[in-house]
């Protein structure tokens, strides 16, 4: 391989669930080492709909220094160079009235539908987001499979998000289906493009973005399909490394 200064106009974003590391595994020793490698050629960042304590679980206590962004919440939490740059209060921005009508809405409808599980954690309430789980946040792993595999077939998720849809329309919430047992909840366009409007300032000339869930509903859809960026589309972490040795080291 040849030394090659950093090329900082270039930025590569990636997501987190699916692209860098197995749905809410931790990451490689091998990924984290081509992170560290990547980082000699072009800048980096992570983006996951998770919040910060689930992607330190994931990718290390220590990602905000491993990285030179670390977007969490979509970008609703965002860290450069290790230090705290933005935070956002999705009460602040919504109010406590359609923030209780939305809570007491989602309670009410999970407290009617059967499931073969049922455990703790129904709403997670984080700084930029709602997250909803019908099984429950608190659930094993193997609950966890279970309801994806049920989810796929009887479309939970799908059909609640649909009724919310419905129920609020008008109100400027966006829902994104990104993981296995639940949905994101937060206000119109505070996706993952979110992201984008930060690292505008820094005039990055090209920005690569790597994501699985790319298609229209998922929660990479959005910042993939943005002329801001190159979307490339992936299926598991093996397929991204790949894709980026190709791209930065050949
Ligand atoms: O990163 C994708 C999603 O990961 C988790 O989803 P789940 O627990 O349903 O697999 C959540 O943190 C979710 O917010 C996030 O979008």
């Amino acid at each position: 391989m040849s030394e090659t200064a950093v090329d900082s106009n270039t930025l590569c974003l990636f997501d987190v669930d699916g692209t860098l590391t197995a749905a809410r595994q931790c990451v490689t020793p091998d990924m984290k080492e081509f992170l560290e490698k990547l980082r000699t050629r072009v800048r980096v960042g992570v983006v996951g709909g998770s919040d910060l304590s689930k992607i330190k679980e994931q990718l290390g206590d220590d990602v905000i220094q491993k990285v030179d962004y670390v977007f969490a919440e979509n970008g609703l939490v965002a860290y450069k160079n290790g230090q705290l740059l933005s935070i956002q209060s999705i009460q602040a921005h919504m109010g406590e009235e359609l923030l209780q009508d939305f809570i007491n809405f989602c309670l009410n409808y999970m407290a009617k539908i059967k499931l073969p599980k049922k455990r703790g954690t129904f709403i997670e309430f984080r700084n930029g987001m709602l997250n909803v789980s019908p099984v429950g946040r608190s659930c094993t792993q193997e609950e966890r499979r279970e309801f994806y595999e049920l989810d796929q077939k009887e479309k939970i998720r799908e059909k609640f998000v649909s009724v919310l849809k419905e129920e609020f329309k008008g109100k400027g919430l966006s829902f994104s289906i990104g993981g296995q047992i639940s949905f994101d909840v937060f206000p119109d366009g505070w996706d993952k493009r979110y992201c984008l409007g930060i690292v505008e300032k820094d005039n990055y000339s090209t920005i690569h973005f790597f994501g699985d869930k790319t298609k229209p509903g998922g929660n990479d859809y959005e910042i993939y399909s943005d002329p801001r960026t190159i979307g490339h589309e992936v299926t598991c972490p093996e397929e991204t490394h790949k894709l980026c040795q190709q791209l930065f080291f050949q």
